[in-house]
Formats: structure tokens, C-alpha cells, sequence
């Protein structure tokens, strides 16, 4: 494929203004493009994106949890409540085994009902296995095209460790869904994650009395981690059943009551910055190594560039970061 131009990523733009659906699967693309020659035109489209206003407030949200617990069902039943009343929704799966599909594949698995894909729902899938590294930064560029078409942005990722960590400091809200059954508590526990979920889900609610004990030994433990401050976020533990259509309801208020108190509190502007920072310093470091990120201060040196007031985003940032370590490179 050739090296899309300046007119491209204008024409990317166009489309994704006009809320054009090529255009954001060519902006998806482009900006998981891997290879060099793409990735100024990336940057340059993701910065474009990030100084136009967008006509609605966008609004992150990432379920993650174990395989099976059912957020693929859980999202379903959620994007059918919400869609008649939100500018959009769009999708992106991390998924830990499939090879590439283009979508397919998770459109299959997330039996979207009835034309998701006519009434404003984009799903987009990301193979994780063939990734070294970048999968935090690439999921990020994905949800900066999406909030730039789509009011909701939805991030399902499986596992319990490390893709949790990354997908907490992209979204503004982090759902966990739990699977009904014994264990699963000490895993979370043993695994140190109890902490970023800012709101729990016990799923399959439908199983009978071993979800309520789930959800009662869950909010136990949550209870052990001692008590909030006053003015602090608690997160609450829901019963649903996505098979059902239960507590559907109560999750979306759920995450509207996390969302009012992540804006008022500032944690929802901590929480981007943050974003940026890491997105910034995982994608210097994937393009040029840690020596090269060395050239120019190593990562606290990026922290600082961006807390900056500044009128650039930290797409435009890494572009002239980048040009930094070359230059740095070069004279030596
Ligand atoms: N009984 C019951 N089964 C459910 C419910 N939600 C999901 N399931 C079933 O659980 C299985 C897994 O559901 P998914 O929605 O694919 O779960 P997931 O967490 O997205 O799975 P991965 O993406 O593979 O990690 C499927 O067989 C679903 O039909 C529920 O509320 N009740
Ligand atoms: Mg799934």
C-alpha cells in the first residue's frame, strides 16, 4: 500500500466528521498501522482529531474480566438499552487469541441483535497475540477515532493482570464482570486488582443463590480494603443476568452515578492525563527503545513535556519528541 499523503488523513477526517463508517475503519487503520512510514500521517490525524471539538461529551467505558463471564453478552444487553438514546457506540475487543477478523469474528461472538450495525454500533476487534508490546497505545489511538464519531466507547478486554492496569488508565470508567463461583474472590485478591474496578458486576445472576453469595463475598472483601474516604468513590457490587436482561438498569445508572462523580471529582481529568502520558512514552519507546527515550530524558522528561500547558495534543508531542531522539540520534 502506498504512503497515505496529507490529503488522506484530510479525507479520513472529512469522513469521520460526517460520522462516515469507512472512514473511521480506514482511520482504524491507519492509526494501527505498524510500519514507520505510516505513522507520522497517524499521528498527524490523531492530533486533528484531538483539537476538534466533537459534538457530544465522549464517555470510555472498559469491561474486563475472566474468560467466560459473559462482558461480550453483558455489552449487548447494555448497547440495547442505550443506543436509541446516545449519539453512538462504539466497540473495541482485545481479544487474546483470534487471529485478526476484521470484526467478524466478535460480531459473531457478541450476537449483536437486530442491526447493530445500521443503528450507530461499530465494533472492532484487536488480536492481541500478534502484538509485541504497543497493545495499550494502539487501543488508545482506536479509542480516539471512536470518541470522535461515537458519544460511548466500550473496551472489552479478557484476563486478570496486566491488560487490566493498561485498559484502567484509558477508560473513564472500568467495570469488572465476575463470574458466579467460588475462587474467584481470592484470585482478584491474590492478583492485587481489587483496587481499579470502579464498578463490580456479578453476572449470570440467573445461576441461583451461588451469584448472591459471589457478590456478598465480593463486596467482603472490597469492605477489607478499608473504607473509603468520605467524597471517595466506592465502587458498588450488581447482580446481572446479561441472558435475562436483569439489572441491566441498574448497571447503566451505575456507571452514569461513576461518571458524574469522575468529572466533578477531577479523577476523570487525572485519569486522561495519565492516558496521555503512558501513550506517549509506550509509543517513543516502542519506535525508538529505551535509549532512544533516553535521548531526551526518559519517560519522567515526557511526563513533564505534557503536564506543560500546552495547546498540542500528545499525538502532536510524540511527533516532535520523536524528531528530538532522531536529531539526538543522528548527531552522535
Ligand atoms: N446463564 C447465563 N449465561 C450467560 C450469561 N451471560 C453470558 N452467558 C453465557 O456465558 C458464555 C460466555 O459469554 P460471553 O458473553 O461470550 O463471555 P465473555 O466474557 O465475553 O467471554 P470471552 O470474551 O471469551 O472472555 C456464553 O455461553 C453465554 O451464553 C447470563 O447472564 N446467564
Ligand atoms: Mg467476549
Amino acid at each position: 500500500m502506498s504512503q497515505p499523503g496529507r490529503g488522506a488523513v484530510s479525507q479520513i477526517l472529512e469522513g469521520l466528521a460526517a460520522g462516515d463508517r469507512t472512514a473511521v475503519s480506514e482511520a482504524l487503520n491507519l492509526v494501527d498501522d505498524r510500519r514507520p512510514e505510516q505513522r507520522e500521517a497517524a499521528l498527524e490525524l490523531l492530533d486533528a482529531l484531538a483539537q476538534r471539538p466533537t459534538p457530544h461529551t465522549p464517555y470510555r467505558v472498559g469491561i474486563t474480566g475472566a474468560p467466560g463471564a459473559g462482558k461480550s453478552s453483558l455489552l449487548n444487553a447494555v448497547v440495547e438499552r442505550l443506543r436509541d438514546s446516545v449519539t453512538g457506540i462504539g466497540i473495541i475487543a482485545v481479544d487474546p487469541s483470534s487471529q485478526r477478523s476484521g470484526g467478524a469474528l466478535l460480531g459473531d461472538r457478541m450476537r449483536l441483535s437486530g442491526g447493530a450495525r445500521e443503528s450507530g454500533v461499530f465494533l472492532r476487534s484487536m488480536a492481541a497475540r500478534d502484538r509485541l508490546g504497543g497493545l495499550a497505545d494502539a487501543t488508545q489511538a482506536s479509542a480516539a477515532v471512536l470518541s470522535s464519531v461515537f458519544e460511548w466507547v466500550f473496551i472489552e478486554t479478557v484476563g486478570i493482570g496486566q491488560s487490566e492496569c493498561e485498559v484502567a488508565q484509558l477508560v473513564d470508567t472500568l467495570v469488572f464482570v465476575a463470574q458466579p463461583g467460588a475462587g474467584d474472590t481470592l484470585q482478584f485478591m491474590k492478583a492485587g486488582i481489587l483496587e481499579l474496578p470502579d464498578l463490580f458486576v456479578v453476572n449470570k445472576s440467573d445461576t441461583g443463590p451461588v451469584a448472591e453469595r459471589t457478590r456478598s463475598e465480593l463486596q467482603a472483601t472490597l469492605g477489607l480494603l478499608g473504607s473509603a474516604d468520605e467524597g471517595e468513590w466506592q465502587p458498588p457490587v450488581l447482580l446481572t443476568s446479561a441472558r435475562d436482561r436483569q439489572g441491566i438498569d441498574a448497571l447503566l445508572e451505575a456507571m452514569a452515578a461513576h461518571q458524574k462523580h469522575a468529572r466533578q471529582s477531577g479523577q476523570l481529568e487525572d485519569r486522561r492525563q495519565n492516558g496521555r502520558v503512558n501513550f506517549a512514552v509506550e509509543s517513543l519507546a516502542r519506535r525508538y527503545g529505551e535509549y532512544g527515550l533516553a535521548q531526551i530524558g526518559g519517560a519522567q522528561a515526557v511526563a513533564q513535556r505534557l503536564a506543560a500547558p500546552s495547546e498540542r495534543s500528545a499525538f502532536a508531542l510524540v511527533l516532535e519528541l520523536g524528531r528530538e531522539i532522531e536529531s539526538a540520534l543522528t548527531r552522535r
